[in-house]
């Protein structure tokens, strides 16, 4: 039996004792400051190269779509690409004081710019760059964009972000190379490439252009961590520019998730920030029709802000460096709704920071809470008016102080009515108001007394798992409501033999056995929100390993592609068939649960199983955070505690386990089959927050 079928028969096979899935990477050890980010909402993507210049034509032929991509459409040789675009890049239109004061004429708050997209155009003077600045006439003219820029965005107030590409289709270090370019790969060296990005981001964040708030990567899909040098360019990165944000897209977690071109339905577990193009193509296109109407773009923005997300709207500057007049267009009827309405984006928060819904019939919430804490505002979007005229608001239970139309002092004098209704709260709109057709998005402000004011699923003060001994179990109340609790799996009523209703007098029920809790929230008398429903499991800590010493030992194993699709130590990991070849296996210096950063680690197809034993500092309920890209498996004394196992992007499960204090026997098992790969195994208990499981655990000194 080969080494891999006697790891996998090693384990015993539990049943997972108590986990959650979510899908959130990890994060930072020491997350950075989001306050301008999320007081800003709303930003400018700027995306401008040699492709500007072309325009989506190649030879006489207009190739469409995303015409920064327009090397690889039009599989044009890269150096004739570059031979071609150099020389005719001297945009003597671009005014950068024009495009910040057309950002902030749109109520932006920041502006991300390419430096340098997947052709390999460096739009600075670099020291170290076969495609740069100071190949082409503009340069000659003592002009640069990005010191321009940031100038201008000084004097402005408007940060800046440098987008900056990964990926390089000019580079003659950069692999793989395009299909079609025919230049040889002898003697070509990666590690030369992934040096050359870190003097790119040495120039770019040394100093030369300022304080960098943003640092976008991007074009992360050909190479893992490892072989971009992604950890080291990041960490040198943050010590360039302290405080500066990074997006995910190094193969990297960062500090923020990007969807591109889609709004996610409902609010990301992470800071994060939708991109768009406001037509059809990143770079500029001469193709105006495809623009998005205003009203479109505004209501993306709202959207966007109901969920606790950013938007970064973008424009592709022509050839000659100027925003076309439809963009411009755009950026002023955005601004026009922003001079009414910017109150009611900027430094908002999303309607889940409540614990209430972002999405309603009738449009979408942002909330504000007031700096003293107790009381704020509710930002009614409303995108549809709901035939009766009404606009509900279920389980506003808070006390109402003032209800308008932002912008507008009245209707006509009229005023907007409101009313309590049940467990809801009620805005009535005057007839003549607000056509669905025309409006963009009116928006409704309901000051309030007390936070929160809305009333939904109520929350629990513990989440659902393992406790130890007894547990007092508390639930969020809002002001104005009360919460029914039972605890023997039995509906929550009012007046209920078995329910408890918190709220002025009592906060919280004792748990001492294992219960099943149900919770409901009730305003005036009306039950109203989602139920919670979830199990407390009573546990008695699992013992130590006595006599055992904390250590951490991997086993690598390197297969064909498709080998692995499963993590090792389960019994799925075995090769599946007699045709595929045993996967090489070695040992590999291991301090911690971790990936190597090494050289000798491959990119894709192949597994790690860690075995050792952990210090577990106190008795008590221990939480497991393990996230990976693709699956991973973690077993704590021969009980599966956590499984993420499968292919997957990052992603992140929770598991828990109720330990003695002292040592005990740990494996996780992890697998890659292609694309990026990471893996980090976070913990928390009994007076530890959460944190990576420190080498120290493992006996490290
Ligand atoms: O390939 C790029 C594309 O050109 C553009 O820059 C977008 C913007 O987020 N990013 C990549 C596609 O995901």
């Amino acid at each position: 039996m080969g080494l891999l079928h006697s790891l996998v028969a090693g384990i015993a096979m539990g049943s997972p004792i108590a986990q959650v899935q979510g899908d959130v990477a990890p994060r930072d050890v020491t997350p950075p400051d989001f306050t301008w980010w999320r007081e800003a909402r709303f930003g400018m993507f700027i995306h401008w190269g040699l492709y500007a210049e072309a325009a989506g034509s190649w030879r006489g032929r207009f190739l469409g779509g995303w015409t920064e991509w327009l090397l690889s459409k039009g599989k044009i040789d890269p150096v004739e690409y570059q031979r071609e675009l150099l020389p005719r890049f001297d945009p003597a239109g671009f005014d950068a004081d024009a495009v910040v004061s057309a950002a902030k004429r749109a109520g932006m708050g920041y502006i991300v710019i390419t430096t340098k997209h997947h052709e390999g155009f460096c739009l600075w003077d670099s020291a170290d760059s076969p495609s740069d600045l100071a190949m082409t006439p503009f340069a000659v003219r003592g002009r640069s964009p990005l010191r321009e820029l940031a100038d201008a965005c000084q004097r402005e107030g408007i940060r800046l972000g440098f987008y900056y590409s990964l990926l390089d289709w000019h580079d003659s270090d950069y692999l793989p190379r395009r299909a079609w370019d025919a230049r040889s790969s002898a003697g070509v060296d990666y590690a030369r490439y992934s040096q050359r990005m870190r003097t790119h981001l040495e120039e770019l964040l040394g100093g030369q252009f300022g304080n960098i708030d943003i640092l976008w990567g991007d074009g992360d899909w050909e190479h893992g961590p490892q072989a971009h040098g992604s950890p080291e360019l990041l960490a040198r990165a943050r010590e360039l520019q302290p405080g500066l944000l990074v997006n995910n897209r190094w193969s990297l977690p960062g500090d923020y998730d990007t969807p591109e071109n889609t709004i996610p339905d409902a609010p990301l577990p992470r800071p994060w920030e939708t991109c768009m193009t406001m037509n059809e193509s990143w770079g500029y296109t001469p193709r105006v029709e495809t623009y998005k109407p205003a009203v479109e773009l505004v209501r993306m923005l709202a959207d966007i802000a109901s969920k606790d997300g950013n938007f970064l709207l973008n424009v592709g500057p022509d050839g000659d460096g100027r925003l076309d007049p439809v963009a411009l267009e755009r950026l002023d009827q955005i601004g026009g709704w922003m001079d009414l309405n910017a109150e009611s984006i900027r430094g908002t928060r999303g309607a889940g920071t409540i614990h209430a819904p972002a999405v309603y019939s009738w449009g979408r919430l942002t909330v504000r809470q007031s700096p003293d804490g107790d009381g704020g505002s509710l930002y009614l979007h409303v995108f549809e008016k709901p035939e009766s005229g009404e606009i509900v608001v279920p389980g506003l239970a808070a006390e109402v102080r003032g209800v308008s139309v932002l912008g507008l002092a009245g209707i006509g004098g009229e005023p907007i009515g409101f009313t309590q209704r049940g467990s809801d709260g009620v805005v009535a709109l005057p007839a003549g108001m607000h056509n669905n057709a025309t409006s963009m998005d009116m928006v409704i402000k309901v000051e309030v007394a007390g936070w929160p004011p809305i009333a939904g699923e109520p929350r629990p003060s513990v989440d659902a798992g393992l406790f130890e001994g007894s547990l007092v179990l508390g639930f969020d109340v809002a002001p104005g409501s009360e919460v029914l609790v039972t605890a023997d799996g039995s509906e929550p009523r009012v007046g209920g033999l078995t329910t408890h209703t918190l709220g002025e007098s009592q906060q919280s029920i004792p748990l001492t056995v294992t219960s099943r809790v149900r919770a409901r929230s009730v305003v005036r008398g009306v039950v109203t929100g989602e139920e919670f429903a979830d199990t407390y499991t009573l546990a008695t800590p699992w013992p130590a390993v006595a006599g055992a010493s904390p250590r951490i030992q991997a086993t690598l194993m390197e297969g064909a592609p498709g080998q692995f699709s499963h993590a090792p130590g389960t019994l799925a990991c075995a090769p599946t068939s007699a045709s595929m070849p045993a996967p090489l296996v070695r040992a590999i210096d291991v301090h911690d649960v971790s990936l190597p950063i090494e050289s000798w680690l491959p990119e894709d197809n192949f597994a790690v199983q860690f075995d050792g034993i952990v210090d577990v500092p106190a008795t008590g309920i221990w939480t497991f955070w393990l996230t990976s890209d693709d699956g991973s498996m973690l077993w704590i004394d021969g009980k599966l505690v956590v499984d993420n196992d499968g292919p997957h992007g990052a992603k992140e499960v929770r598991g828990q386990a109720p330990l003695a204090a002292g040592a005990h026997a740990i494996r996780v098992g992890f697998f890659e089959g292609g694309g990026a790969a990471m893996l980090s195994l976070e913990w928390a208990g009994p007076g530890s927050d959460r944190a990576t499981v420190p080498a120290a655990a493992f006996g490290a000194p």
